[in-house]
């Protein structure tokens, strides 16, 4: 019989893809889907006949609860979560229900329900916020700097405890940025992305942008969600770094998506001082040792090969 794995964010660039790969491997995937008075799907619209979607929600413990009943999940991945590190000093309070207390909601009724499962959380590299050490792994201390930061590590300590405490399957990803070209247009990548190919097609003209030298470690969405999956196939429960190990600024990337569209910096960028972040977190810089060595798992794509096909994917949507 086919496992059955359940998805909380399946409507997310993360989910997505996630989705897909299980459904390839034979899997019958569920997924947890929130109300919105318009259904906006798109991201797995090719996908819809091949899941099943349960609605609920990460602030109300009676959905989980009917969802997880429903679908019987051998494996469940926690990728729902607000996850726009900017609008956490917006919404604080709401950042951390979701992105916090929402996991504790999932882990409990997983512990009602199939506390036999495999439980993925989506924690992020943003809990190293201001860096202890360079580059980081799994042992290097925390010290968050957005309101979505701490969130997340109140997700990850969450889910660490109730792996020791109650002898769950919970293992807890550290996943570095992971772009792709259906990241959400508020994040830096993907707004450059679309900027330089709408520039390109000659419908807007500018590129606002914040801090240009705040650096990240970009990797490919695609690829991280094949790192999920390999924890949860692992005997032993534990957390892992996912990174490519190289760093680039906000500048190179504009470079880069520029270079592909084939239109000059000069012209088109302009400096936005409301972009610029409250705190922002320095010298994030993945090391995936361990997984690479207990997973077998490494990045397939680079940073510049990253940026170009997600500036190609731009061009083809907007030339339509
Ligand atoms: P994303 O595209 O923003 O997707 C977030 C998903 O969460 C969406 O499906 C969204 O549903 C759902 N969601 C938000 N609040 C919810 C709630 N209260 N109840 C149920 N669903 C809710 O994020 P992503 O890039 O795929 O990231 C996936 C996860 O990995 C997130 O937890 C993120 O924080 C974490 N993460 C991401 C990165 C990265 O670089 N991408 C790095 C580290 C960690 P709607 O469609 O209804 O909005
Ligand atoms: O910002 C700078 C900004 O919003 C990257 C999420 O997936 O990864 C993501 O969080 C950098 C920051 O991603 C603009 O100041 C400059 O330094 O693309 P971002 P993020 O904040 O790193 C982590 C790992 C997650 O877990 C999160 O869920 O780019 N920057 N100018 C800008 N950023 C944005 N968004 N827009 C600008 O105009």
């Amino acid at each position: 019989m086919a496992p059955t794995a359940f998805i909380t964010g399946i409507t997310g660039q993360d989910g997505s893809y996630l989705a897909e790969l299980l459904v390839e491997r034979g899997y019958d995937v569920h997924g947890m889907v929130r109300r919105s008075s318009v259904e906006r799907f798109d991201r797995i619209e090719h996908l819809r006949e091949r899941l099943t979607l349960h609605q609920g929600d990460l602030l109300d413990q009676r959905s989980l609860v009917d969802a997880l009943r429903a679908s019987r999940p051998a494996e469940i991945y926690n990728l729902a979560a607000m996850s726009f590190v900017a609008v956490s000093w917006v919404q604080p309070t709401l950042t951390a229900e979701f992105s916090g207390v929402g996991v504790t909601r999932l882990l409990e009724a997983m512990r009602e329900v199939c506390p036999e499962a495999a439980f993925y959380q989506a924690s992020s590299s943003e809990m190293f916020g201001k860096v202890r050490e360079v580059p980081q792994t799994e042992l290097t201390p925390f010290y968050p700097r957005s309101p979505y930061g701490v969130a997340k590590a109140y997700g990850h300590f969450i889910t660490v405890n109730y792996r020791e405490s109650y002898e769950l399957r919970a293992t807890s990803g550290i996943l570095f940025n992971h772009e792709s070209p259906r990241r959400g247009l508020e994040f830096v990548t993907r707004k450059i992305a679309w900027h330089a190919a709408a520039i390109k097609l000659g419908l807007i003209d500018k590129l606002p942008l914040g801090n240009l030298e705040a650096e990240r470690d970009w990797g490919y969405a695609r690829d991280y969600v094949e790192a999920m999956w390999l924890m949860l196939q692992q005997d032993v429960p534990e957390d892992y770094v996912i990174a490519t190990g190289v760093a680039h600024s906000v500048r190179d990337c504009v470079e880069v998506a520029f270079d592909q569209a084939g239109i000059s910096i000069d012209d088109h960028v302009v400096a936005d001082p409301t972009l610029v972040r409250p705190a922002e977190v320095d010298h994030l810089i993945g090391d995936a040792t361990k997984a690479r060595e207990r997973l077998g798992w490494e990045p397939k794509t680079d940073f510049e090969a990253l940026i170009r096909l997600m500036v190609d994917a731009d061009l083809k949507r907007l030339s339509r």
